[in-house]
């Protein structure tokens, strides 16, 4: 007798990226193709439950291609009897209970998920699984906390922890595990219910799992690179089998994502950065490649003069799926060397004045005497009007 639990997270559909411009579409698709890998597996396999553990969508007002898309799955599991779990995660929980409501509402109204939607109280559910009892309780993201605060979550916290298998999903970072922010609102170990059989947790993106007392604490991660903070981790879901004692077996599944790598390139003193930017592209002929260059060295003003750097992204583009560059470079002006003696700035009267009397001492014609005379007084109104003192 054992529990097939399907568990992944952090799904993040229906992404801006705008980053990627006319390619933006291609790679919300990117994000969708995960979450239906998820899906297909779950098909196949057959879980008893299925949790995810908070920003399915990017956002609480995912555009309706993504919505319907989560739908048509959802329904397809459902008719299978597969029971989904879900909570909200920071990104797709409203920011106040009286103006928003979280896009999972529609699901859970369609009777085809349970969602946890509540962030002050945790909310439960027992199901029973081959004579099993599972307890599977939730509580959404509070947006309430401030992001930067390190409280603790589920401080008095606790759940009916009745069944023979005891599961929570949060949405926060966990003690003792590698979070994203140093400061954010972190679960500690202490906290964590002593009955609890698993603890399922969203919202950090790199795959973790460690078991502490009676209770596995898993983290997915997320199912597709959503920054470059995320490039070298690998991507899935995970597949526990738990029974009264405790989870029993555990496998992460990984996840085809799209290819993404940094390329650091030293530039040296006066070189031509758009050809060495070319020649790195030219090597690296993956038109399916999401590519950010960084640049360290020194940029000079030779350098700057011939650097293009929208012309680097179009041909980045042209053999890449997308191009951005960091620029850590330093940046050196020349010498300034500064005017002496005679060279040192006057101010434009005194300048004018000492330049036409000059003349006026050295000119023979006294005519043009005159007429120099006469250009060094009007002049001198003139600036004198116009404030160049
Ligand atoms: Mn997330």
């Amino acid at each position: 007798m054992t529990v097939k639990i399907l568990h992944f997270s952090d799904s993040h559909l229906d992404v801006p990226a705008t980053k990627f411009g006319p390619r933006r579409f291609e790679r919300k698709q990117d994000f969708l193709q995960t979450f239906d890998t998820v899906v297909e597996y779950a098909l196949e396999k057959q879980p008893d439950i299925l949790l995810h553990t908070g920003d399915l969508f990017n956002g609480i007002n995912p555009r309706n291609p993504a919505r319907a898309h989560v739908m048509t799955a959802f329904r397809k599991l459902h008719s299978k009897g597969i029971r989904i779990f879900i909570i909200s995660g920071n990104h797709d929980v409203p920011r106040a209970r009286q103006t928003g409501i979280s896009p999972l509402v529609e699901y859970a109204n369609a009777g085809f998920i349970t969602l946890f939607e509540d962030w002050e109280k945790i909310g439960s559910e027992t199901i029973n699984v081959d004579g099993l009892d599972v307890e599977i309780s939730g509580k959404s993201y509070d947006p309430t906390i401030p992001a930067s605060s390190t409280v603790d979550p589920l401080t008095q916290v606790s759940i009916p922890g009745k069944g023979d298998i005891n599961i929570l999903l949060v949405h926060y970072n966990v003690e003792g595990f590698r979070g994203t922010f140093p400061t954010s609102p972190t679960i500690r170990l202490k906290s964590i219910p002593k009955n609890l059989t698993y603890l399922a947790v969203g919202h950090i993106h790199e795959h973790q799992q460690q078991t502490v007392g009676n209770t596995t604490i898993c983290m997915p991660g997320s199912t597709e690179h959503v920054s470059f903070a995320e490039e070298k981790h690998k991507k899935g879901f995970v597949w526990h089998e738990a029974n009264a004692e405790g989870v029993q077996q555990s496998k992460f599944i990984s996840v085809k994502t799209r290819p993404m790598r940094t390329i650091p390139v030293t530039i040296p003193a006066d070189a031509d950065i758009n050809n060495l930017l070319f020649r790195e592209i030219n090597k690296l002929r993956n038109p399916q490649l999401i590519v950010r260059f960084l640049l360290k060295g020194v940029m000079t003003i030779k350098s700057a003069e011939k650097y293009r750097r929208s012309e680097v992204i179009r041909k980045g583009i042209a053999q890449c799926f997308s191009v951005e560059i960091v620029d850590n470079l330093e940046y050196i002006s020349p010498e300034l060397t500064t005017p002496a003696g005679e060279l040192a700035l006057k101010p434009p009267i005194t300048e004018y004045r000492d330049y036409l009397t000059a003349a006026i001492e050295q000119e023979k014609n006294p005519v043009r005497k005159a007429q120099l005379q006469k250009a060094l007084e009007q002049g001198i109104a003139l600036l004198e009007e116009k404030g160049g003192w």
